[in-house]
């Protein structure tokens, strides 16, 4: 199977470095062409257009910002109508399960598979192979593909009809969503209490409600700096996702209200946990 990949931000670029490594053949585009340097670097193919990519490969993977990006590279720049009957695509960015549902539909009309495949877990998953894809589409179509997913993910979960991948990874970073905005609330707590901010991030991650998330978050926590592993911005646009799909509660509505805030306050460049600076202000 030759594969190429669209969309070499953050997380693109680990992900298809995995393929890449695990043997198969990958031909890249990004639109913005200085970020392939990496995985050219790494034996990938350069496509010199997004008609080369999809023209040269079997299986093509997209994985943008969001809803608007996705909608641009299937609809106004054509990756549908370049296709060929057979082929495969699985887009593995957050977007609306609508969005992945109109794109699986506009496919299936012309014999195209599509695959929606969001991942849980940030950067050093990627990096380590160990994300967890969630899957939608036809089971025929997922079993085609999903040893793809082997050099990617610790687990793929194939979870139903066109959307439930997008659903699912919804869910999943809701709960993501307020479990970050539960860290910096307790810490911020203990911070206006007197107790040192190391002492209660030890408190926390030795606790029942340590997590990998808590643990992850504490160095940057201890140092007030918010590199993105998985950038605020997304965050929101999961939470604002969220909402629009379906019902949220109080600590949800709460959650998807701050993020938008963090947003607006500049902050959608910085990591997720950068939302401890929003609380703070
Ligand atoms: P990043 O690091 O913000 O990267 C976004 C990527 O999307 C990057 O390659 C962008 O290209 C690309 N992009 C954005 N808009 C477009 C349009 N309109 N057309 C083509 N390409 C576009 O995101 P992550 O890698 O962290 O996350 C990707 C997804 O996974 C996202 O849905 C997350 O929620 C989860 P650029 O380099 O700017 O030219």
């Amino acid at each position: 199977m030759k594969l190429g990949w669209v969309g070499l931000g953050n997380m693109g670029v680990p992900i298809s470095m995995n393929l890449l490594k695990a043997g198969y053949s990958v031909t890249v585009f990004n639109r913005t062409a200085s970020k392939t340097t990496e995985l050219v670097a790494a034996g990938a193919v350069q496509a010199k257009s997004l008609e080369e990519l999809i023209q040269e490969n079997d299986v093509i993977f997209t994985m943008v910002s969001d809803d608007e990006a996705v909608k641009d590279l299937y609809f106004s720049n054509k990756l549908l109508e370049i296709a060929k009957p057979g082929q495969i695509f699985i887009d593995m960015s957050t977007v609306s399960p609508a969005t992945s549902k109109e794109i699986y539909t506009a496919a299936k009309d012309k014999g195209i598979g599509f695959i929606d495949a969001p991942v849980s877990g940030s950067v050093a998953p990627a990096k380590e192979g160990k994300l967890l894809v969630l899957a939608g589409g036809e089971e025929e179509t997922y079993n085609k593909v999903k040893k793809l997913f082997e050099p990617i993910g610790k687990m793929s979960i194939y979870l139903g009809e066109s959307g439930s991948g997008s659903n699912a990874k919804l869910a999943i970073n809701l709960l993501l969503g307020i479990t970050v905005q539960g860290i910096a609330e307790s810490v911020l707590f203990a911070e206006q209490q007197g107790i040192k901010l190391a002492d209660m991030l030890t408190i926390i991650n030795e606790s029942a409600v340590g997590t990998a998330i808590s643990k992850m978050k504490t160095p940057a926590i201890l140092e007030d700096e918010y590199p993105a592993a998985f950038a605020l911005k997304h965050m929101a646009k999961d939470l604002r996702l969220a909402k629009e799909t379906g019902e949220l509660n109080a600590i949800g509505n709460s959650a998807h209200h701050t993020y938008q805030e963090a947003l607006a306050n500049q902050l959608g460049d910085l990591d997720v946990m950068a939302v401890i600076k929003e609380l703070r202000s």
